[in-house]
């Protein structure tokens, strides 16, 4: 037997939550996550959004969202951008650490948007309306851990 995931995420319910510092990056990735979630169907009253001031608070927010499960997979989207003190590394090990917590212990998939780019050109790279843009790879990934989900329930082991 082979379970996988789909692309058609029509039916399933999303909640983005996007950090607000590098409001020119996030509001990008947030407009890819968006669109990858209407490419793959699902409906606009079916996508929550939520804003927190900064990649730190990301975690806390997935976990309250993750944990009222009405959300088939919850979409986490910020920017860390290297500067000359150590809070990247800081924030950067923080908010993945908690991210992963959050998906493991609630068993709801959390998808991964986070960059953590070494320079303002980097992020905006991955930010743009592309293929590239991380939102939407996230979104992508949500997708298709929210439908392989639904697929692996207990009649499927
Ligand atoms: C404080 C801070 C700094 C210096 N840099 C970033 C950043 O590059 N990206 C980001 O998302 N947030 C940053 N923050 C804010 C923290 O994530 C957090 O919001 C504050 O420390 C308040 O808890």
């Amino acid at each position: 037997m082979e379970l996988h995931g789909t692309s058609d995420g029509s039916g399933c319910r999303f909640a983005i939550v996007t950090a607000r510092f590098n409001p020119e990056i996030t509001e990008g990735l947030l407009r890819g996550a968006r669109a990858a979630l209407a490419g793959a169907g699902v409906a606009d009253g079916d996508v929550t959004i939520v804003r927190v001031p900064g990649a730190f608070e990301l975690p806390v927010a997935a976990r309250k969202l993750a944990e009222t499960r009405r959300y088939d997979a919850v979409i986490v989207l910020g920017c860390l951008i290297k500067g000359e003190t150590m809070h990247f590394e800081y924030i950067a090990s923080a908010a993945s650490h908690g991210i992963m917590d959050v998906t493991t212990t609630t068993g709801v998939p959390v998808a991964f948007g986070l960059l953590t780019a070494l320079t303002d050109a980097q992020a905006a790279e991955r930010s743009g309306d592309d293929d590239a843009n991380k939102g939407r790879e996230a979104a992508l990934a949500a997708v298709e851990m929210a439908t392989l989900l639904r697929r692996c329930g207990p009649a499927c082991v």
